[in-house]
């Protein structure tokens, strides 16, 4: 069978320096955006390390941004003192009201950020270091035909290379074999860490929940084309790794978003029940593209 081979590039093709230059050339303003609830155990030294290593001095990138969800601990504070501006997910957009989880909190970050190139990473690695903006940032200068990088890595603890967790491996793989073969050989579609440029995500719908990281590449793919997407290695990463019990809701957030997007459609929320725990119920609510919201405010650079 044939397979669709994605533009692939590795961290190391690029150097900070270089592409600092080369941004300030092209005229691009990046935002380093971070979903963060409850990191505090990490979000310090990863703000305090892209500040040093990519932001000052450098200006690789021109903010850094943490959005956050109503954190029970000191995030919001941590992340300030080391040099983040941290908005809370209700304060942006007001107008279109609560809304929670991750995908609400990238979409709001779209919202929020002033730059024209975005960039996400996950709050919670523990091997974070300069490569992730690095390898997501470079192809987006390369490449103007290029308008979306996902990330992938090695996960160290599961072994072998290529390794998804086990929400990639028993859900996501098999559910994109089924009903999006074309993203097959994205490597690890569940990351959090990818760039985009504005001017694609802000024509995209959000889906709320965990559900949001797959259903941006169904979308982009469809909407851009899957040559718009490159994918980039950005070597290991490493996350606080969550207990089997955490990772049914997420595999049901991840089967909706592919559903939602399949011929099959989807009309309603599913509730997640199981012995001697709580009964989880995973909604569908999905953020519209922003463009078409008169409270959102364009920035171009
Ligand atoms: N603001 C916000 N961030 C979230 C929410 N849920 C998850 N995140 C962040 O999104 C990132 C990925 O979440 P995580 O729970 O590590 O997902 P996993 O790696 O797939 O288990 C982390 O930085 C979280 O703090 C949310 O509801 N709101
Ligand atoms: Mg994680």
């Amino acid at each position: 069978m044939h397979r669709l081979r994605y533009q692939t590039f590795h961290h190391t093709d690029f150097t900070a320096r270089e592409l600092a230059a080369e941004k300030t050339r092209l005229g691009h303003v990046v935002s380093m955006c971070l979903p963060a609830r409850d990191e505090a155990a990490t979000i310090g030294q990863n703000v305090q390390l892209l500040r040093e290593t990519l932001m000052d001095g450098l200006g690789l990138i021109d903010e850094i941004l943490v959005i956050d969800d109503h954190s029970h601990d000191r995030t919001a504070e941590i992340a300030a003192n080391a040099g983040a501006r941290v908005v809370g997910v209700n304060d942006v957009l007001p107008e279109v009201g609560p809304g929670e989880g991750k995908g609400e909190a990238l979409w709001k970050s779209v919202a929020a950020a002033e730059g024209d190139l975005i960039v996400w990473c996950d709050a919670d690695i523990l091997d974070f270091g300069p490569r992730f903006v690095e390898g997501l940032v470079g192809p987006l200068l390369a490449r103007p035909d290029i308008g979306f990088v996902k990330g992938f890595y090695d996960r160290p603890v599961d072994g072998g290379a290529y390794g998804g967790g086990r929400v990639t491996e028993l859900m996501a793989r098999p559910a994109l074999a089924t009903w999006f073969p074309h993203l097959a050989t994205i490597v690890q579609p569940l990351s959090g860490e990818y760039a985009g440029r504005r001017s694609l995500l802000e024509r995209l719908p959000f889906v709320q929940g965990y559900g949001v990281d797959i259903a941006l590449l169904i979308d982009i793919a469809a909407m851009d084309g899957t040559d718009a997407i490159a994918q980039v290695d950005l070597g290991t990463r490493r996350h606080r790794n969550r207990p089997l019990d955490e990772l049914g809701p997420q595999a049901l957030a991840v089967l909706q978003a592919v559903l939602s997007r399949s011929p099959m459609g989807l009309e309603h929320p599913a509730t997640l029940v199981r012995p001697n725990l709580e009964p989880v119920e995973i909604g569908i609510d999905e953020r519209p593209a922003l463009i078409d919201l008169p409270a959102y405010r364009r920035r171009s650079a």
